[in-house]
């Protein structure tokens, strides 16, 4: 069952969203049981391979360069640090890493081929890897599927007519565009928003609406109550009510039987009461690790508790779906030949100067023979 067809009107959702809160999550922990084990739930983790200086507006975003936030930024980073990183997330109980870059959108550049890298690197460590990366055409979306990438995630953030009060910089088609073309390379697809961002219960139905027009729907729907961050235009939000996420995660889980509804940003503002009814209504992910992608997320060890209360287990990894093969990649097989090939030449050119040095002094020893 992709959609549940009893809520497949914006309508029938919305109701379902207004129901009595307890009714809403009783009926989402009866569906949550039918398709996955409740027990489970999969710590992931998040890593900021790329941070800051975005040319995006996002509103809610504190790596949009236009604002100013208070973020430790970097360029791309080096592939053994991200591998190294990856080895203490799953050593920690992570069974998928999310690597994600403060682009507005993919370049056929070196950054890119470092990127491939990791994921053939991460893949190698039997971890699901998921990107996020800004838009992607078909053919990078071919090339990571190849390096053996598991998911991608592209979020719409909220309903069509909510997200141009949010974002002006891409367009909401352009970012179903890339999901498209992920879901045309065979890559499992995540995308899911933000709540408490101004907007309505209907824009928050309204994001929903937008995944049930979908053919395939997300397999992983991330759930995110905004962090509002200051320096960005949404630094003064009202936070919302640990009922709405709730609510949300509670709905995402009826509308969307088989998907894995991820409980997000936003966990540092909940206690663990309000936590466990999200889990109770179907939240079949966290983050873990005391940072997301730039602000600040909940201990390891507070989480580590909250399983242990709860009677929580760590999803293991490919539970839902079978591991992606990581296949040679022309292009870097290409380019590291290339980059033998200099220098090797290097090498050579410096022999051979060398031995031009060290002529006069041969000359000096034969003199002194
Ligand atoms: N630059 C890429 C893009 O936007 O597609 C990928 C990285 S971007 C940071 C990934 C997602 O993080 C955004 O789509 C948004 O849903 C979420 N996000 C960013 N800032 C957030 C915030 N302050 N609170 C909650 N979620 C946030
Ligand atoms: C998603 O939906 N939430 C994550 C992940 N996908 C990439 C990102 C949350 C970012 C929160 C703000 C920050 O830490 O910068
Ligand atoms: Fe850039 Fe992504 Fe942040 Fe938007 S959400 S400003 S695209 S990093």
């Amino acid at each position: 069952m992709k959609f549940n067809p009893d809520y497949s009107t914006k309508e029938s959702l919305l109701k379902l969203y207004q129901k009595p809160l307890l009714e809403l999550v009783f009926e989402a922990a009866s569906i949550h049981r039918k398709f996955h084990n409740p027990r489970e739930v999969q710590m992931s983790s998040l890593l900021s391979i790329k941070t800051g200086g975005c040319p995006e507006d996002c509103g809610y975003c504190p790596q949009a360069a236009r604002y100013h936030t208070d973020i430790d930024t970097h360029k791309i980073m080096d592939v053994e640090q991200v591998l190294e990183q990856a080895k203490n997330a799953k050593a920690n109980g992570s069974s998928r890493l999310c690597m994600g870059a403060a682009w507005r959108e993919v370049r056929d550049n070196k950054d890119f081929d470092k990127v491939v890298e990791m994921v053939q690197g991460v893949n190698d460590m039997d971890m699901e890897v998921c990107c996020t990366l800004g838009m992607l055409t078909e053919d990078q979306a071919k090339r990571l599927k190849n390096a053996g990438l598991f998911a991608y995630n592209h979020n719409l953030d909220s309903s069509k007519e909510f997200y141009k009060d949010v974002i002006s910089t891409r367009e909401y088609e352009q970012r179903l565009d890339t999901i498209e073309n992920a879901r045309k390379a065979g890559i499992s697809v995540c995308s899911g928003g933000i709540i408490g961002m101004g907007e309505s219960e209907e824009d928050r139905i309204g994001l929903l609406m937008s995944y049930m027009q979908m053919e395939n729907p997300p397999e992983s729907i991330p759930i995110n109550a905004l962090v509002a961050v200051e320096g960005t235009p949404l630094e003064d939000q009202k936070p919302i009510e640990q009922w709405e996420l709730i609510r949300m995660v509670a709905t995402t889980r009826i509308a969307f039987p088989e998907s894995v509804v991820r409980l997000s940003a936003g966990r540092t503002k909940m206690n663990m009461e309000a936590q466990a009814l999200c889990f109770m209504a179907g939240a079949g992910s966290i983050f873990a690790g005391d940072k997301l992608l730039t602000t600040p997320n909940p201990e390891y060890n507070e989480d580590q508790e909250m399983f242990s209360i709860l009677g929580l287990i760590p999803k293991e990894s490919f539970a839902d779906a079978p591991q992606p093969e990581t296949k040679p990649d022309e292009i870097l097989i290409e380019r590291k030949q290339k980059e033998a090939l200099r220098q090797k030449e290097l090498e050579e050119a410096r022999t051979t100067t060398d031995s031009n040095k060290f002529e006069p002094r041969s000359i000096r020893s034969v003199d002194s023979l």
